[in-house]
């Protein structure tokens, strides 16, 4: 897989990327992240790929042109399977968006900044407007970081067990089950007995309980 990511502050985007798992699974050639800044499509003098709102509105808008200019340039090396813009007012990202993106060949992320894009983009180029959640953040790149984390994650051989992307908290719309190592007692805090019994059919029904009984309570909403 491949994504590309346009920016106008890629400083943001360095370390994500460039530490641990992440890093890991660029360097197996598991996945290719490339970082564009949108000055360098810029053809203003300035550099600047923000303007004024018609209308009058407070706030800068991110023009046309750099944006434009930036995904034809992409567009014309491959195909792309999406390209993205992360937005608080786009389709909520959940665990299967995820799913369906760790498919994908190639993907562009474009992060929303200022009072927004011209809008002409959005209609025009971009196919997907995603957000991470009900609450404002000052620009897309922390929600561009968070979505492709979660779907690199999902790439066979990113995560060394095979399969535990499966048991993921939400792959089956249920929260994880707690987990414990040792010591068996720490202070008096005390392992529960089933998962020191050894008796392997128990502890996965303990574990399926647990999971129910902490979806219900801490996401009634799920079920
Ligand atoms: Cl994708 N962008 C911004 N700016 N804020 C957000 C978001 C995205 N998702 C939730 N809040």
């Amino acid at each position: 897989m491949r994504i590309d990511i346009l920016t106008v502050l890629p400083e943001i985007l360095e370390s994500p990327f460039n530490c641990s798992i992440l890093k890991r699974a660029q360097d197996k050639g598991l996945v290719e992240i490339h970082i564009h800044n949108l000055r360098d499509y810029s053809l203003d003098k300035h550099k600047r790929v923000d303007d004024y709102a018609f209308g009058g509105q407070p706030g800068m808008v991110m023009q046309c042109e750099p944006i434009d200019r930036a995904i034809s340039s992409l567009k014309q090396q491959r195909v792309y399977d999406e390209v993205i813009y992360t937005t608080p007012d786009g389709v909520r990202f959940r665990q299967p968006l995820a799913n369906r993106l760790s498919l994908c060949r190639n993907l562009i992320i474009l992060c929303g900044h200022y009072k927004g894009i011209d809008y002409r983009i959005r209609e025009q180029l971009i196919t997907l407007e995603i957000s991470i959640g009900d609450y404002v953040l000052t620009g897309g790149e922390l929600a561009a970081a968070v979505m492709a984390d979660a779907i690199v994650r999902l790439i066979p051989g990113v995560i060394n067990d095979e399969q535990s992307a499966l048991f993921d908290s939400f792959q089956d719309d249920l929260l994880a089950s707690p987990v414990y190592t040792r010591p068996s007692d720490y202070k008096g805090w005390k392992v529960p007995d089933v998962l020191l019994s050894g008796h392997e059919a128990n502890i996965r029904e303990w574990e399926l309980q647990q999971a129910i009984e902490r979806t219900q309570r801490l996401r009634p909403d799920l079920g």
